[in-house]
């Protein structure tokens, strides 16, 4: 009898799904959307749809293997589970006494959001170890520093109120492809009369769809928000009350942006001074309005600025006060869980470096192979992520991850380019697979998933892998036994509010569980009446430090530069895939093998749709395929990522183009602002 199973989508998206899954004889034969629960409402994204795919590859890796070609060649060897994890702990331990456990690095992403696999066994591991931490920089930290600057604390508006919204922005966030939970409720309030705009430098999939699309410069996004702001307050269109009671710092804001004229703004964002005016207008007078923004904009060399500065336009107008007004950048921080206690970073105590090791900065990963010193990092951890495709300066990454001293270690499910630079490539499970529990960034559901399905082959969970490696080393704190069942009592005891009553055993019953944001399932309104995280409670518009410079590598930027690479090339996400995660699949590689040109800068170049085309800079360079058209402003290349480097003809996806420059807070990429040549390409 087929039976019914319920689980939840893993992957690094803020829908976190729940999943229904047919089983049968152990053989998964339908997946499927939750019909019952509040976001997922019974429906799955494209990639997801197609899970069980992925899941009965005859390409999933089964069993531990050693590499016997050259690194990045791909030839293997099949071991066994012992021979694997005794040459690890060996080469581990005396890399540690030679150079110091700093040697060793662990790199790790959100392959699975699940906080076990992610964050879980691992970090105990490598605290106890005394490894470097890595900071986890390579998504959201730019925006993460900008929304505390504005907030305090990252709380967001939650998707289900979108419904009751009269003006919805997607401010650089494509619902349809990366989000599209959300987008019933923005066809919910359209029904009801909303309008939905999008301001963003590519007409994506989301755009198409919306009343109007504004194109915007890569990066100037904070100019936007200062011009917004001076129509704003020049036409005292503010709430002035909610402006007195809840925020501070008005009269040096009202000061700092009468400089950012609409004829400034215009310049500097490539948006017409009519609809700056109009869109300042129209957003200080209409009620409820919601701004989703997502990640795009802080992925460039001003992202905390602009994050910080569009976070302050809901206090300014007092968006916040209304159900279905206010704005979502992610509500992770929401899932106040004792992750202290989940990852024990006071074992490093006992490490034999008995402190806090250093941090490496994992969006710096090409300097941290080749450059750094005292230790060297002799031995590198990969989980969960595949830095040789996803990382900036790849060129650079490459070459760390091919010397010949370098020991390197890779837990996951397909043979990706990181797999191929193993020493060591050890089998993981999927989520199917194994047990977790899951936060989410883009609602407030708490969701527990017991394995659905049997690991196939000799895989094994990122948990049980980490609690073998420690029981090798013979690290004796007991936490390295615990149970999953064990971790999740951990986390769930915060002492939070927002946490308040829910149990592992109701996890188990119904699954997916509502944070307590608010009384009896009330809408969650975090700032309606002020509450903001900062020292004073309120919103502080700390006007001193508001300012927005073009970024280095636009048009606007480093004039010897943008002369010899006239066009700013931006990598979003691919509709249809998951950062690297199905670079396997042959419709994925096609989907991102291609470059968006304007039809001018194409004319410009004898490109036609179609062509081969090289596209590159100082740092590399990569062969795509041309599409034309008018899906981007003058000066604007759009390449979807990321693409398997060793589909390409040159081993080579963009990030071989792209810099590792900085954020200006945070210390993340800027994976968006990047100045390169197109030109067709013989091959
Ligand atoms: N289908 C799909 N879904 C995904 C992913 C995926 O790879 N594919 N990845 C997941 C991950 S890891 C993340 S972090 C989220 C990210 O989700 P999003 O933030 O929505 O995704 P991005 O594509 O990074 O950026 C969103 C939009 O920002 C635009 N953009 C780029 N630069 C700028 C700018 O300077 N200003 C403005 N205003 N817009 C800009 C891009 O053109 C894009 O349309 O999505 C997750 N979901
Ligand atoms: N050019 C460009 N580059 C980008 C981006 C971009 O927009 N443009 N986006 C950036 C962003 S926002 C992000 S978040 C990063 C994402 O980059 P990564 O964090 O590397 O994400 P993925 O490419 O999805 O790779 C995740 C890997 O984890 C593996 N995995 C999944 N579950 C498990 C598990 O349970 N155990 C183990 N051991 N492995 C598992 C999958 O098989 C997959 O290979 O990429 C960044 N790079
Ligand atoms: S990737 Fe996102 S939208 Fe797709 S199933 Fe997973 S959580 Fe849902
Ligand atoms: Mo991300």
């Amino acid at each position: 009898m087929p039976e019914i199973r319920h689980s939840v989508c893993a992957l690094d998206c803020p829908d976190a799904c729940s999943l229904l899954i047919t089983v049968e004889d152990g053989f998964g034969s339908r997946l499927r959307g939750n019909p019952e629960h509040p976001i997922t409402q019974g429906f799955l994204c494209g990639k997801v749809a197609k899970y069980l795919d992925r899941e009965y590859s005859p390409h999933r890796l089964l069993y531990p293997q050693r590499r016997v070609g050259a690194k990045g060649e791909g030839r293997f060897e099949r071991i066994t589970w012992d021979e694997a994890l005794g040459e690890i702990t060996s080469k581990l331990g005396a890399i540690s006494g030679e150079f110091g456990p700093e040697a060793i690095l662990p790199y790790s992403y959100a392959g699975t959001m699940g906080l076990l696999n992610g964050s879980g066994m691992d970090r105990r591991f490598f605290h106890r170890l005394g490894a470097s931490r890595l900071e986890r920089t390579i998504c959201s930290a730019a925006g993460g520093v900008g929304l505390t600057q504005a907030l305090g604390v990252r709380y967001a508006t939650e998707p289900e109120q979108f419904r009751h919204s009269k003006l919805i922005i997607a401010w650089g966030a494509n619902i349809l492809g990366t989000n599209v939970h959300l987008w019933p409720f923005v066809v919910e309030a359209r029904r009801n009369g909303a309008r939905f705009y999008c301001i963003d430098p590519h007409e994506n999939r989301t755009a198409r769809l919306a009343d109007r699309h504004f194109f915007i410069h890569p990066g100037s996004d904070a100019a936007l928000a200062l011009g917004l702001m001076h129509v704003i307050i020049g036409e005292k269109l503010h709430d002035a009350e909610y402006v007195d009671r809840y925020t501070l710092g008005f009269d040096d804001l009202a000061a700092k942006v009468r400089d950012y004229t609409p004829e400034r703004v215009e310049a500097l964002t490539g948006i017409a001074r009519e609809d700056i005016v109009s869109l300042a207008r129209e957003y200080a007078t209409t009620r409820p309005a919601a701004i989703r923004l997502n990640l795009g904009v802080q992925r460039s060399e001003r992202g905390a600025m602009s994050v910080r500065t569009i976070a302050y336009l809901p206090a300014l107008v007092g968006a916040w006060k209304d159900v279905g007004g206010g704005l979502q950048l992610s509500t992770s921080q929401a899932f106040q869980l004792n992750r202290p206690g989940l990852e024990r970073a006071d074992l490093q105590q006992c490490s034999p470096l008995g402190r806090e090791s250093r941090s490496v900065n994992m969006t710096l990963l090409g300097q941290a192979l080749t450059e750094l010193r005292d230790p060297p990092v002799k031995a590198i951890v990969v989980y969960n992520s595949n830095p040789a495709s996803i990382a900036p300066n790849q060129n650079l990454v490459l070459r760390g991850l091919r010397r010949p001293d370098l020991f390197t270690v890779v837990l996951e499910q397909f043979q990706n380019d990181t797999a191929d630079h193993a020493d060591i490539l050890l089998p993981a499970t999927t989520f199917l697979e194994h047990t977790d529990l899951y936060y989410a960034y883009g609602h407030h559901y708490l969701q527990l998933a017991r394995p659905a399905l049997p690991a196939p082959g000799e895989t094994k969970s990122n948990v049980e892998i980490f609690r073998l490696l420690a029981q090798r080393m013979g690290f004796d704190d007991p936490c390295f036994a615990e149970t999953e069942d064990d971790m999740i009592r951990t986390l769930l005891d915060s002492g939070h509010p927002f946490l308040k009553d829910i149990t592992i055993e109701q996890l188990d019953r119904e699954h997916s569980v509502r944070l307590k944001v608010a009384y009896n399932g009330d809408p969650f309104q975090p700032f309606a009446q002020g509450g903001f995280g900062t020292p004073s409670g309120k919103c502080e518009f700390n006007a001193y430090s508001l300012e927005y410079e073009p970024p280095v590598e636009s048009r606007l930027g480093a004039s010897g530069l943008r002369e010899k690479y006239p066009l700013e090339l931006i990598s979003p996400k691919n509709d249809d895939s998951m950062n690297s995660t199905f670079g396997n699949v042959p419709m994925v590689d096609r989907q991102t093998s291609t470059i968006e040109l304007n039809g001018a800068d194409a004319a410009e170049r004898s490109i036609v749709d179609g062509d081969n085309v090289r596209v590159f800079n100082d740092r590399g360079a990569c062969v795509l395929i041309a599409k034309v058209g008018r899906f981007t402003a003058r000066g604007v290349a759009c390449a979807p990522a990321v693409r398997w480097n060793k589909r390409a003809p040159d081993g080579r996806n963009v990030n071989a183009l792209i810099s590792d420059r900085l954020t200006d807070f945070g210390g993340g990429p800027t994976f968006y602002n990047c100045l390169v040549q197109v030109e067709k390409s013989g091959d």
